[in-house]
């Protein structure tokens, strides 16, 4: 099986689980990426179950709406029952590493208000610690600088995505060389330099189910 393949397969399984577990009528978080992407297009012979959903980018919201989900404005909404996103790396304590597509910051508010997140990957995103994969961080344009020298101080090498700008107006930067052995403490650290709007660092709120797709299937963790 390829990539793309697993991808199918834990979307497909992220879809079933909605189905078995969310109320009917109820509004869903609906996350970005391309594992997303399918998990969406796996929503439509079920998306009579729901009044819409809530969308963490704008490439999302064009998706779901060409499907006949209607998105809504998170202000609008009081309760999430489920909210379904990928992860560029997941740890054994479901913590992950997102916003690889630049949509962080939407993804974190949308997690915060979700009572269930549902992390969806295949088998290549799990790792024993995170930080592999480069931390994005979202940053206030004229800050970016001030970041960067902080986030070195850290021990990281922040590299400015150059030509990218968020849903938010803001600019990316990506921390390489990092082993992040204390997950919990480097997102608060992250979030208290000024200048910083959030890390795609997911540890304080961590993900409640992974469903991570191997050849072999879909492992259920929690
Ligand atoms: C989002 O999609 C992210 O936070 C993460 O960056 C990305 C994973 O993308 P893909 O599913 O395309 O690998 O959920």
């Amino acid at each position: 099986m390829n990539q793309d393949q697993l991808k199918q397969l834990v979307a497909q399984a992220a879809a079933d689980y909605v189905a078995a577990n969310a109320p009917h009528g109820c509004v869903l978080g609906v996350g970005t990426g391309s594992t997303a992407n399918l998990f969406i297009d796996a929503l439509a012979p079920i998306r009579s179950r729901f009044v819409g959903a809530v969308s963490s980018s704008e490439a999302s919201r064009v998706r779901l709406e060409a499907l006949g989900i209607p998105v809504l404005d998170l202000n609008a909404v009081t309760e999430i029952p489920i909210y379904v996103d990928g992860a560029d790396e997941v740890d054994p304590g479901l913590r992950a590493i997102k916003g690889g597509g630049a949509a962080l910051t939407r993804e974190k508010i949308v997690a915060a208000v979700a009572r269930e997140f549902v992390c969806i990957a295949d088998a290549s995103k799990k790792v024993a610690v995170l930080g592999k994969f480069p931390l994005p961080v979202e940053v206030i344009p004229m800050a970016r600088e001030h970041v960067t020298r902080a986030l070195r101080r850290l021990g990281g090498e922040p590299r400015w995505r150059e030509g990218v700008v968020t849903d938010n107006g803001n600019v990316i930067l990506d921390v390489h060389g990092l082993q992040i052995t204390d997950p919990v403490a480097l997102e608060s650290e992250i979030d208290h330099i000024t200048g910083v709007v959030t890390s795609g660092l997911f540890a304080r709120r961590p993900a409640d189910l992974l469903l991570i797709s191997s050849p072999i299937g879909v492992e259920r963790l929690s």
